[in-house]
Order: structure tokens, then C-alpha cells, then sequence
């Protein structure tokens, strides 16, 4: 094998294992290091949970005296800078690490290539870019928070052969089967938020938690765009508050000659008991909520439904991925539109996934770069 094709060999390695603690590490990415000599992976490291240790002291820890003359595999740029921990750089230097194979530089401006020239300065080979497109990928959460102070946003939709997302007043209709939704549920998981609107809120009374056995602890934040502060204290969302939290976000309270509306006031009075977090910022200025959501340290941002919020995000070009699946069953009568279809691109997206879940089917899509800059 070419030193090439190895070197891309292990960065997908490394990328594949940074995935495992994706959404756990907080602010910080989860990045993955794998140790390599003579063709043998030594030892791995992630980013632990809460963000600390970084990747590569775990996999230096691991490898002890054997890191000598070894090559390390970093999905993101060892850090240089004295934060919580000191950098990684100087332990790389210091364990006598001969090569380094990174994928993408970070963007933290304490960092941004200084890692890579202190490794340099002491002798070490340094590649970059191998495998950036899929290391971006898995980065995307931290990378858009650095770069746009602004979650990274997923839309999921799911939506019948026919178009449709559900069905008015019917509650919550299965457009998709068990697999699908065990993947959205994963999904989930990781991610710090999700989102839907007041209207998927009140008509289907859903829980939005993660319930895969062994992931039920990893629920995100739940956060519904709720103008006028309509959220049901009885809800499943308001009841389970304490467990996992809500956030209403609600405009300013109307007001009626100089005097707050008393019935505004007196839903947030039960919401705050229930342990809702109400937040005020007028839901539509979709940039403003996102960035007060970044200053909070939500870095990934699921957004799932219904068909006026997803139009919404899309409209104002705050979507960077969608999960599209097209389930089975028709809806029929009375169906709520999807403003998506499966197997046609949304102008700006390539497709970058495409499977089928049992019956169902599924549907990657991203950003153009082009268009990722803007927003
Ligand atoms: C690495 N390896 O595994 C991670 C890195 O608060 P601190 O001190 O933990 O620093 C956080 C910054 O460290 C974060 O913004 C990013 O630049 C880097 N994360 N670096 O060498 C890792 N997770
Ligand atoms: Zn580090």
C-alpha cells in the first residue's frame, strides 16, 4: 500500500472513532488519534466526555514508551494553546512522535495553525488535509460554532410517498417504520437541541427525548418556537421538563395600554412551575435565536418539523444538512404538505447518502460550499 492510501486508511479510522463521542464533549469537538508503527495501530484516544482529556493524551496515555517513532492520526490539529489542559502539541513532541497526519486545521483562534508550526519547529513531519471533506463532516457541529457563532443546523423530514408529513388533527401519524426511526433516535442523541414548533408541539404532544436502550441519558435540550407562549402545561413536553429541559421561545408579552397581557403573564407563571425555561426573543428572527443559542454552547441544532418551521429555516438559509425519509404508507386526505420531496435536491444541497431502512428509504443532503459561507 502506498503511504498515501495509508495515511487515508487511518485518518478514516480516526475520523469513524471521533464519531463515538459525538454531542458529549460539549463546546469542544470530539476528535479521534490513533497511534500508528510499522503498518499497527498501538492505541486510540477520543475526546472524553465533558471534553477532557483531549484525543491524543488518551492515545499517548495508552501507548506509553511505544509512541516513540510512531506516526500519529489526528482528525482535527493538535491544540497549542494552555487551556484547561496543557497542549497536545508539546505532548506529542515530548512522547518523541515522529510524523503527524491531520484533516483539518481548528479554527479556535488560540489554536489555528500554531499547533501545526510548533510541531514543525521541533522536527516532526506534518501532513494536512487528508480525508478534510469527511473530517469537516464529522466536525461540522464545532466548525460551524467557531466559524458562524451559530449551531449547525440538521432538518429531518420525514414524508409519506405522497408527499405528506402527517395529517391535520390526526396527532402524530408513522410515516416511517422502526429502523428509520431507531436512526433518528441515534440522531438525536447526537445532538445538543432539537427543535420544532408549537404547532408539531400541540398537535402531536411529543416527547423528543432519545429512548434507545442505553441512550436514554443522552436527551438534548428540547426547544420550542412558541410565539405566543402556548405550550400545554400538561403536555408531555412540560411534564417531563424537570428530566430534560424545555425552553419556550416566546416574543415579548403583548401589551395593553402600557400593561403586560395578564394571560401571557399568567401561562409563563405555570410554564416556570413546571420547570419550562421561557426565553425571549421573537421565535421568526431565526438568526438571533440561533446565535443567543450558540453564546449557550449548543453547537448542533436538530430541527425537526413541522412543515412551516423547516420551510422557515430553509428560507432563510440556516440549514446546513437534511435527513430526508420516505416512508411506505400514503397519508391520503387531509394531508400536511412537505415543503421537500425525497429524490429531488433542494436547490443548494447535494445528495451525500441515499439507503434503504426496511421499508423505508433514506436521504443525506448537504450545504453547497458555496452557499455555506453566507450564513
Ligand atoms: C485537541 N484534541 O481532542 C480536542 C481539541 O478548553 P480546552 O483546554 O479543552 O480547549 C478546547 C479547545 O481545544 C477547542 O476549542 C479546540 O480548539 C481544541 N480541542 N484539541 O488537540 C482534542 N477536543
Ligand atoms: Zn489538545
Amino acid at each position: 500500500m502506498t503511504d498515501a492510501a495509508e495515511d487515508q486508511r487511518f485518518m478514516a479510522a480516526a475520523i469513524r472513532l471521533s464519531l463515538r463521542n459525538l454531542g458529549r464533549t460539549g463546546t469542544n469537538p470530539s476528535v479521534g488519534c490513533l497511534l500508528v508503527k510499522d503498518g499497527t495501530v498501538l492505541a486510540t484516544g477520543v475526546t472524553d466526555v465533558g471534553g477532557r482529556p483531549h484525543a491524543e493524551r488518551i492515545a499517548l496515555a495508552a501507548a506509553g514508551e511505544g509512541a516513540r517513532g510512531a506516526t500519529a492520526y489526528v482528525s482535527l490539529e493538535p491544540c497549542s494553546h494552555h487551556g484547561r489542559t496543557p497542549p497536545c502539541a508539546d505532548a506529542l513532541i515530548e512522547a518523541g512522535v515522529a510524523r503527524i497526519v491531520v484533516s483539518v486545521t481548528d479554527p479556535d483562534e488560540r489554536v489555528s495553525g500554531r499547533g501545526l508550526a510548533m510541531l514543525q519547529a521541533a522536527g516532526i513531519a506534518v501532513r494536512t488535509g487528508v480525508l478534510e471533506v469527511e473530517g469537516r463532516r464529522a466536525l461540522a457541529a464545532y466548525l460551524t460554532r467557531q466559524v458562524k457563532k451559530r449551531p449547525h443546523v440538521t432538518l429531518k423530514l420525514a414524508v409519506s410517498p405522497d408527499g405528506m408529513i402527517g395529517r391535520l388533527g390526526a396527532g402524530q401519524v408513522a410515516i416511517t417504520g422502526p429502523v428509520a426511526r431507531g436512526q433518528v433516535q441515534v440522531l438525536r442523541a447526537q445532538s445538543d437541541a432539537i427543535l420544532v414548533g408549537i404547532g408539531t408541539a400541540r398537535a402531536d404532544d411529543p416527547e423528543l427525548t432519545c429512548r434507545l436502550p442505553g441512550l436514554a441519558d443522552r436527551s438534548p435540550i428540547r426547544i420550542v418556537l412558541d410565539h405566543d407562549l402556548r405550550l400545554p402545561p400538561y403536555g408531555k413536553l412540560a411534564l417531563s421538563a424537570r428530566a430534560v429541559p424545555v425552553i419556550a421561545v416566546a416574543a415579548e408579552p403583548p401589551r395593553f395600554d402600557d400593561v403586560t397581557d395578564k394571560a401571557f403573564l399568567a401561562r409563563r407563571s405555570v410554564l416556570d412551575e413546571a420547570g419550562v425555561e421561557v426565553l425571549q426573543c421573537d421565535p421568526r428572527k431565526l438568526h438571533v435565536l440561533l446565535q443567543g443559542l450558540a453564546s449557550r454552547d449548543i453547537s448542533s441544532l436538530l430541527v425537526e418539523g413541522g412543515a412551516t418551521v423547516a420551510a422557515s429555516f430553509l428560507e432563510a438559509g440556516l440549514v446546513d444538512r437534511i435527513h430526508l425519509y420516505r416512508g411506505a404508507v400514503p397519508v391520503g386526505e387531509g394531508g400536511v404538505r412537505s415543503p421537500l420531496v425525497p429524490g429531488v435536491a433542494p436547490a443548494g444541497f447535494s445528495l451525500v447518502r441515499s439507503l434503504a431502512l426496511g421499508p423505508d428509504h433514506f436521504e443525506e443532503y448537504e450545504r453547497d460550499l458555496s452557499c455555506s459561507l453566507e450564513s
